[in-house]
């Protein structure tokens, strides 16, 4: 799915600010047709942003099921010829959109963009002022991801129509229309998609020099893969109504540095794909901390977009992970989509300091624990070289007293059908991002449960077809000796809280616990490892001598003791410490307003540990 762009023969209109909501108290809405006329009383709410904290009312903020947003648009006489569509970058979780009380699109999952072309609709319609109606769900059941369960008691103690949503996840389920609404316009004719993958031919002279390594150990890496230093195969594939006539790379100053107009046509789903290719002499790689952004042009007879995309190499071996044929060590965080009163909701300033304190402490990486973030962050990503790895929203697939997950009634097939599409889109959106190394399939499932062998099998196989290119990984709670479906993965990711949630405040038990277990999974699969996550909850201005848990002290040592750890084994590949900031969750014994694991507070000022990590990571 292609991001929506100006040029000249397209056009964006941005609907972000201020729209009237309406929280459906009784859920009633779709049955008495609320879409067919104007909210009554509703309030202001802001678009992009998570409703929960901007509200003062506690039955608004925790509210389980439908709320409702509305605002109106116009579209302009000059847009009579053009192809006119409405996209949502994301809302969250489950989101019935109509335009003028007529349903133009549904789509369930909160993290992912959709959108509806509406050109037949304002074609046939002669009013001047449309209306945007959007019924927006935020219940998690089993049926989707991530899962959850609306839990109503009854009886004895409980006032009647006692309900709450439970999340089986450790982030407070932000809802609300999170991400831009845009309308925009195409030609009739227009280019729908655009695939770009690159394969280096060998890796220049200039990065061998520079960044890599010795010219003993290029030369073993040119011959291991029998390749000739210094160029690129840029592979471009595009879905397209509209004969496309062109391509070409453009460089960073805009200079045209290659074209083609010669290409292979076929058809897919009724609908043309163009393949052709160039060859790149002396390519610019897209490095970790030093990115380089090629533009590609694709011109149609009508049409024209363009795309921006990175040259670089990813591989995995038993115990590397090499980028553009130099090991990589991740460092960095799990993180969150969080902040005090936007919830979940976009916002480039707060991802602008996110990116300065990234590059300030040292970190080269992080996940998109545990969804898929916004278009705008993974863009930035790409511009400020971080490497990404990319996590569909699977968490809360896992008990951690032995109840089944995977089987009788929690995940069923209508799970698997949900996170197999949610793979398909999450590549559709994100597939020509060179920030984007490896996808992560899921969060701490159940995969020690013999039901998650047949799932797990689906959804890799699936992530697989979908992307020759990338590895894919997933993110263990099981151990070693349990896990079952490690052996179809490209490498093993592990959280690990020892002396934490085990053995709480024993930091003499982590350096053994952690080598051992480390070691067993690397002897099990021969596999190389990350650290997605290990960090202890640190109360921000809490000190105390000896340490004690909760105090910065205490966050520090702890990190110590499994960074000892990770310098001793070859095959650690990574470190990314949970989490990056304090994040906000549901109530809980544990969580005193949130889970306070954070580097950084919520408000991104830093706790002790970010020192200690600036050293260890500079
Ligand atoms: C985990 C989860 C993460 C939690 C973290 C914690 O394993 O992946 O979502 O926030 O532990 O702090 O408990």
């Amino acid at each position: 799915m292609l991001y929506p762009i100006e040029n000249k023969v397209r056009e964006v209109k941005n609907l972000c600010g201020i729209w009237k909501f309406k929280v459906d108290e009784n859920n009633v809405g779709l049955e008495e047709k609320w879409f067919e006329r104007p909210l009554k009383d509703a309030i202001p709410m802001a678009v992009p942003a998570s409703f929960n904290d901007l509200v003062t009312d506690e039955k608004v903020k925790e509210h389980v099921g439908y709320v409702w947003y509305e605002r109106d648009f116009i579209i302009p006489d000059s847009w009579d010829d053009k192809r006119i569509v409405l996209r949502f970058g994301s809302a969250t979780h489950h989101a019935i959109v109509y335009v003028d009380g007529v349903e133009v699109v549904s789509h369930k999952g909160g993290f992912l963009p959709f959108e509806a072309d509406i050109t037949s609709l304002m074609e046939h319609s002669s009013v001047d002022k449309h209306r945007l109606t959007v019924a927006l769900s935020n219940v998690l059941d089993w049926t989707c991801i991530p899962c959850g369960e609306v839990i109503s008691k009854e009886g004895e103690g409980y006032p009647e129509g006692f309900q709450f949503q439970e999340t089986y996840f450790d982030f407070y389920n932000y809802s609300g229309i999170h991400r831009p609404v845009k309308i925009y316009t195409t030609p009739k004719k227009y280019i729908e998609d655009i695939v770009i993958k690159s394969e280096v031919k060998g890796l220049s002279k200039e990065y061998r020099k520079e960044k890599c390594c010795s010219i003993e150990d290029y030369k073993k890496l040119e011959k291991s893969e029998g390749l000739t230093a210094k160029s690129a195969v840029v592979k471009v594939q595009i879905q397209s109504t509209d004969a496309v006539k062109a391509i070409m790379v453009l460089d960073e100053e805009d200079a045209v540095i290659a074209m083609e107009t010669k290409f292979r046509v076929s058809e897919k789903d009724g609908k043309k794909v163009y393949t052709t290719e160039v060859q790149l002499e002396a390519p610019t790689l897209w490095n970790p901390g030093a990115a380089y952004l090629y533009q590609l042009r694709v011109e149609g007879e009508t049409d024209v977009y363009t795309e921006s995309f990175g040259i670089r190499k990813i591989e995995v071996t038993d115990k590397q992970f090499l980028i553009n044929g130099k090991p990589f060590y991740f460092r960095g965080f799990g993180r969150h989509e969080d902040s005090d009163i936007h919830g979940k909701g976009l916002d480039d300033a707060l991802n602008i300091r996110d990116f300065q304190l990234l590059h300030w402490i040292g970190a080269n990486s992080f996940r998109t624990s545990h969804y898929p973030y916004s278009e705008e962050q993974m863009m930035l990503a790409d511009r400020e070289g971080f490497v990404v790895i990319d996590e569909v929203p699977a968490v809360g697939m896992c008990f951690w007293d032995g109840q089944q997950v995977f089987g009788g009634n929690r995940v069923n097939d209508e799970t698997l059908n949900h996170h197999l599409n949610t793979l398909e889109e999450v590549y559709q959106r994100d597939k020509n991002h060179p920030c984007v190394v490896m996808w992560s399939v899921a969060n701490e499932a159940a995969t020690h449960e013999e039901g998650a062998v047949p799932y797990f099998k689906k959804i890799i196989d699936r992530m697989r077809s979908l992307d020759d290119t990338r590895p894919v990984t997933m993110v263990h709670t099981s151990g070693a000796d349990g896990d079952k479906v490690s052996q179809w993965l490209d490498m093993i990711c592990v959280n690990r809280y020892y002396g934490w949630y085990t053995d709480h405040s024993h930091l003499e038990v982590i350096g053994l616990q952690l080598e051992n277990e480390m070691k067993r999974w690397y002897e099990k699969y021969k596999k190389p490892i990350i650290l997605s996550e290990y960090g202890a909850d640190t109360i921000a201005g809490y000190h105390k001598m000896p340490a004690v848990a909760y105090t910065e002290e205490f966050q520090c040592d702890y990190l110590r003791e499994f960074h000892k750890v990770f310098d001793q084994l070859d095959f650690m590949i990574g470190e990314h410490v949970w989490a990056y900031c304090d994040f906000q969750t549901k109530q809980g014994l544990n969580r005193v307003d949130g889970n306070k694991k954070g580097v950084f507070t919520r408000n991104r000022q830093p706790k002790m540990a970010a020192f200690l990590l600036k050293n260890r990571w500079n």
